[in-house]
């Protein structure tokens, strides 16, 4: 198993979760962007969205009701967050394993670097 999000959701690479069902793991972001940067992952190894297939996806769509309850739990329903999926080499995705960025906590600028 050559990857890291694989290797953090088995437990072997540790990580600091906030969540976890039996089709998703969500920890907080190593090197956070926000003073809330959660990712969430499925479970299933997707490399990205242009990998997706009818699993895969109806997992991402669980994804966003898990991101709607992360919100609300870590307060930031309200005031307002951002969901972003890096994709492929312009995107800046780092790990070929889908995950969705949850940031919130401070007023985001627009349009993204
Ligand atoms: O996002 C990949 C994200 O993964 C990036 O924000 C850093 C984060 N990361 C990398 N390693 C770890 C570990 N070990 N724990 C928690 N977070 C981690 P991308 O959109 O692919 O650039």
């Amino acid at each position: 198993m050559d990857c890291l999000f694989c290797r953090i959701i088995s437990g072997e690479i540790p990580s600091s979760k906030v969540y976890e069902d039996e089709y998703l793991y969500a920890f907080r972001d190593i090197a956070p962007q926000a003073p809330v940067h959660i990712l969430v992952v499925p479970k299933l190894h997707v490399s990205g969205i242009n990998e997706l297939d009818e699993e895969s996806a109806s997992i991402a769509s669980k994804a966003l009701v898990a991101i709607r309850d992360l919100a609300k739990r870590e307060g930031i329903a309200e005031s307002g967050y951002r969901v972003v999926i890096n994709t492929g080499r312009d995107g800046q995705q780092s790990v070929d394993h889908l995950h969705f960025h949850l940031l919130g906590g401070r007023t985001l600028a627009w349009p993204p670097g």
